[in-house]
């Protein structure tokens, strides 16, 4: 398997992994090129560049990733195929150490919203609150299945796994215990101008915290700030396999939580409300 289908097909998921992955395969691709010229070179790079960016287009962390290490490398004043390796294999590292760095901050950032004996609900798999509840270890997280594809389940082993008392709960039942929750912290995809994009589900949760004034935290690095972007529509066979063919299946796999609901976003640069990110 390819890591353009692991992408496709959510074997890899959750934006940082999904970039991460992306530039490390970058590399790996451009290692195996046999071109036998500069300009051949950067055009097969480019191709696999495009079918990555491809795997999950409306990913801006994906997408600022691999295009930054190709824009590097696209101006190059190398000429030979070697040196265009040794220069692709360091704008590759320097991408992958960006995302870490990132999630490593706001890993560390994201520690001080969760007060000492709180109550936690999220939503879907998202590796950078992932890290967050491992640290600040809450005493009790309820995690959502996140329908259609359960990365809530993910979430939910790796939370127990770290001896934090987990509740793994139907999406539909986040009404019923948000009265028992202190805070709502997910992860993003993207940063848009009109509110912050997470796997469809966060904009209801989000309300309910809303009227239950519980805050809410988006933990995301600014490498997924993008002025616009589409929601992905997956296959619908992802919701109903052998549906009758009469019923129409809309499987969106993104929602649009606005900045009126949420508290702070937690990024590598601090606590942010949205008017200090730079679009
Ligand atoms: C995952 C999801 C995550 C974000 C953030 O959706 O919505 O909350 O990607 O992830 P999917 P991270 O499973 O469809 O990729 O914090 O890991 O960057």
């Amino acid at each position: 398997m390819s890591v353009v289908n692991d992408i496709k097909n959510l074997k890899i998921q959750g934006a940082s992994e999904i970039a991460k992955a992306a530039v490390i395969d970058l590399n790996a691709c451009g290692n195996r090129l046999k071109s036998k010229t500069k300009d051949e070179f950067i055009e097969e790079l480019e191709m696999h560049a495009m079918k990555l960016k491809g795997a999950r287009p409306t990913e801006p962390a994906l997408l600022n990733c691999v295009n930054s290490a190709m824009s590097k490398i696209r101006k190059s004043k190398s000429s030979e195929i070697i040196k265009l390796k040794k220069e692709l294999f360091m704008y590759c590292k320097e991408e992958v150490l960006r995302i870490k760095t990132n999630m490593r901050k706001i890993e560390e950032i994201g520690v001080s919203v969760i007060p000492e004996n709180s109550i936690v609900l999220t939503h879907c798999h998202s590796h950078n609150v992932v890290n967050i509840l491992k640290t600040a270890d809450p005493v009790k997280v309820f995690a959502t299945e996140t329908r259609p594809r359960f990365q809530g389940r993910m979430t939910a082993k790796e939370i127990s796994s770290a001896g934090i008392e987990t509740e793994l709960i139907l999406d539909d039942a986040v009404a019923d215990v948000m009265k028992q929750v202190d805070l709502v912290i997910i992860g993003a995809d993207a940063i848009t101008k009109d509110g912050v994009i997470n796997k469809v589900g966060s904009k209801m949760i989000a309300e309910i915290a809303f009227d239950y004034k519980r805050p809410l935290y988006v933990a995301a690095s600014t490498l997924k700030v993008i002025d616009k972007i589409d929601i992905e529509v997956r296959d619908s066979s992802e919701i109903w396999k052998d549906a009758p063919k009469n019923i129409k299946i809309k499987n969106y796999a993104f929602d649009v939580v606005p900045y009126k609901h949420i508290t702070k976003i937690i990024t590598e640069k601090g606590l942010k409300t949205p008017k200090q990110i730079k679009f």
